[in-house]
């Protein structure tokens, strides 16, 4: 995603750093063999090799869950490298390579969650809270992001209402307000302004009541059986797969239920592109760029990405199209 003229303007291909991500491995094997000829010095070399290199991985710890039926999907997984090195956090970085770059020392045990506001009790939750109080389950999910590129997930975790519910709403609580980590010292992109994207930190989201309790809103713990990697968001993080990703905030300390819609950071930074529902909508387009169809990423050659049509809700239409009831499905909002 990128944000209106002001602080710089990225171009829609933006959406496909994949690629170029795996073009600059192309280069580092070239560089393997050709820097030592451009007489470069062995330092410049090392750092130069250091930038392009993917880090070493955080160690990442297995869960217990269940599977319930019906959350197991038949559509082919996005590979586990695709979901955990083509990422949006724009507070370790804007390219799509930078979180799993530079989020590898992310501190994410110990945690503090809070969920607070319109409730009966207010809860804090530490790690070992969000990894054990609630039972976990796998579900696979579609991630669609605005950029329109896509993912299949299959995320560990359990029901946003599961927790809601411990915290007791008051009749009051007609929306629910998350709230990132901010920890500039962290979190690169909180501190420079240019490579955070302009964002005004933290990053911030919201959704009605309704929509937190429906049965498909999820906080994931993990992915593919293990804890998250930092860069998806650990160790804990919304997902709303009906909405565009950006609704999907990660690495969550704070969630409060609220009588008043709350500011959420896209719509704040470019309210004319991106609405408070966020819906998954073919039918409207983003000011830049088509929402008809989408790129699975992981599938398709490099350069003939295989495009598939765009669902309505991302395909979750039946369970939550009621929650839209009076709204013009031929507007953004
Ligand atoms: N805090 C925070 N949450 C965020 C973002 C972000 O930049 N910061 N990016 C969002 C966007 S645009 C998308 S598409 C998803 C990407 O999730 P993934 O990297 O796990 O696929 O995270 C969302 N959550
Ligand atoms: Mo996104």
């Amino acid at each position: 995603m990128s944000i209106d003229p002001k602080i710089w303007r990225l171009k829609d291909n933006q959406v496909t750093p994949e690629s170029v991500f795996k073009a600059r491995r192309q280069i580092v094997k070239a560089m393997g063999l050709g820097v030592g000829a451009m007489g470069l010095s062995s330092q410049v070399q090392a750092s130069l090799l250091d930038w392009f290199k993917a880090p070493e991985p955080q160690a990442l710890a297995d869960l217990s869950f269940s599977q319930p039926q019906a959350y197991v999907s038949d559509e082919i997984l996005t590979p586990f490298d695709k979901v955990s090195q083509h990422n949006n956090f724009y507070e370790f970085g804007t390219d799509k390579a930078d979180p799993a770059r530079n989020a590898q020392s992310f501190q994410t045990n110990p945690w503090q969650l809070k969920v607070e506001g319109e409730v009966g009790s207010s809860l804090t939750l530490d790690y070992d809270d969000l990894m054990q109080s609630i039972p976990l389950e796998e579900r696979v999910y579609r991630l669609r992001c605005v950029e329109a590129w896509s993912m299949v997930i299959p995320w560990v975790g359990f029901p946003l209402a599961a927790l809601l519910k411990k915290a007791d709403p008051t009749g009051s609580a007609k929306y629910v307000a998350f709230e990132t980590l901010y920890d500039p010292n962290q979190m690169p992109g909180q501190k420079s302004r240019l490579m955070g994207g302009g964002i005004d930190y933290p990053y911030v989201e919201g959704l009605t009541i309704e929509e937190a309790m429906n049965p498909l809103t999820f906080i994931a713990v993990g992915l593919y059986g293990k804890t998250l990697p930092p860069q998806n968001g650990a160790p804990v993080r919304l997902v709303v797969p009906w909405k565009y990703g950006f609704k999907s905030i990660k690495s969550v300390v704070n969630i409060r239920l609220t009588e008043r819609r709350p500011p959420t950071t896209w719509n704040q930074l470019a309210p004319h592109e991106y609405g408070f529902y966020a819906n998954v909508n073919p039918e409207v387009d983003h000011p830049r760029w088509s929402q008809a169809t989408e790129r699975r990423i992981g599938e398709g050659g490099l350069l003939s990405a295989k495009r598939i049509a765009t669902l309505p809700f991302n395909g979750y239409g039946e369970q939550v199209a009621h929650l839209y009831a009076g709204l013009d499905l031929r507007r953004n909002y």
